[in-house]
């Protein structure tokens, strides 16, 4: 493939979950010590933190970090103060990157914490909070620009519904759709080349979220005319959660040519809510990768470990054995997908199984010259009758184990 592991694998470690998380869940309290939280001098906490985590980024030699503004920096108590504190702690950032030589796959806005946005935020009843949303994913888009990251990503935390009685679904629609223009537009004037990428997920925290998989996001960017200025970040907590597999969705957003990066955990596949767990399932991230390398590998895509430790994993030497497990778990995976896609014995049995559309005549079907009349006409001239072939699936199915 011409390329090193190191290039194939541009991991990156995420803010909130690593650092901003210390255990609570919906029936907890905190069940890990971390110095920086709940401090007096708030700003001081995020400095403790943003030295603790380029010191960890370091440890474990990953390439890239991801950052909600509201992880890094303390809230203000008016936007402006907000924004000032997401500042101060970027041009710290700036100064560790140059030091460390890590840089930022993508920044993003947390438009879902705080109880303003509710209702959610550009889909939010109540125009001000549609204001706010812009205004905040304004001043993030910035800091990312500023950072020089790989991307942008949107992720509709709080755009959904509890129940459809109150909603009025085409109005937030056009509302997501309008916003998004909006951010499009701005990346444009300021000259940020990184990808806008968004992050489908079906449920939770709302009942329904209308980035519910890819193919739901697909439809959505089509009709606000967006399809090719933004790609997905696909999870694979949320594709299991949507009923896929997490290569359905790679291969989706693949052939409807939107694919970007992913949000590389676990989830087991019993459980109705996202668990965020380290990757640690081989088989399932070499599919994965599979599908990824026979697009072509990432462009400005990356692996983001939007993992959490399990609550019992106090010690925070947890989370370097976590990240390690992760990254363990996705070069095992590459070799797995890069013996598979170098075999070709895959692609040969796809080629032929589809070698019948390789003549002058099945082509000229899919031509706009065809019509139904001239084809049906055809098939009457040549007794057209259509006998079983093999697809063969017990032994494609048979040969990926031979890789996994
Ligand atoms: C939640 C999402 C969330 C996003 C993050 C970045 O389920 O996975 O963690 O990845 O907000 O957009
Ligand atoms: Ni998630
Ligand atoms: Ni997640
Ligand atoms: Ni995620």
């Amino acid at each position: 493939m011409g390329k090193t592991m190191e290039q194939h694998l541009r991991f990156a470690v995420c803010y909130w979950h690593t650092f901003c998380w210390d255990g609570v869940d919906p029936f907890g309290m905190n069940t890990m010590d971390r110095p920086w939280i709940g401090q007096s001098d708030a700003m001081a906490g995020a400095r403790l933190k943003a030295e603790v985590a380029f010191e960890m980024f370091s440890l474990l030699g990953v390439p890239y970090f991801s950052f909600h503004d509201r992880d890094i920096a303390p809230e203000g108590a008016t936007l402006a103060e907000s924004n000032r504190n997401v500042q101060v702690i970027t041009d710290l950032f700036a100064e560790k990157m140059q030091e460390t030589g890590v840089n930022l796959l993508w920044g993003t806005a947390n438009l879902f914490s705080h109880r303003r946005f509710m209702a959610g935020a550009s889909t939010n009843p109540d125009p001000d909070v549609f204001a706010y949303s812009a205004a905040q994913v304004k001043n993030a888009l910035d800091v990312t620009h500023k950072l020089n990251g790989q991307n942008y990503v949107l992720w509709g935390g709080r755009e959904g519904y509890e129940t459809l009685l109150n909603t009025n679904m085409q109005r937030e629609l056009d509302q997501m759709g309008r916003f998004l223009n909006l951010v499009v537009d701005y990346k444009h004037k300021i000259g940020f080349d990184g990808t806008i990428l968004i992050e489908p997920k079906p449920q939770e925290p709302t009942k329904h979220q209308y980035d519910f998989d890819v193919a739901t996001v697909y439809g959505f960017l089509k009709r606000y005319g967006l399809e090719d200025e933004v790609r997905v970040n696909i999870e694979v907590g949320h594709a299991v959660l949507s009923g896929h597999s997490f290569e359905h969705e790679i291969a989706t957003a693949n052939a409807l040519g939107i694919f970007g990066s992913i949000d590389a955990n676990r989830n087991d596949y019993q459980s109705g809510w996202d668990t965020d767990q380290f990757p640690n399932n081989v088989p399932e991230m070499s599919l994965a990768l599979y599908y990824i390398l026979q697009a072509g590998g990432f462009t400005t895509g990356g692996l983001n470990f939007d993992s959490k430790l399990r609550r019992q994993s106090t010690d925070p030497a947890d989370l370097l054995y976590g990240h390690i497990g992760g990254m363990d778990t996705c070069a095992r995976a590459l070799l797995a997908a890069a013996a598979m896609h170098e075999s070709g014995d895959l692609n040969a049995l796809v080629s032929e199984r589809y070698a019948g559309w390789d003549s002058e005549v099945a082509q000229a079907m899919l031509s706009r010259e065809s019509t139904l009349e001239s084809i049906a006409e055809r098939v009457e001239r040549e007794n057209i009758d259509p006998q079983p072939k093999s697809g063969r699936q017990e032994y494609c199915e048979n040969l990926v184990n031979r890789f996994l």
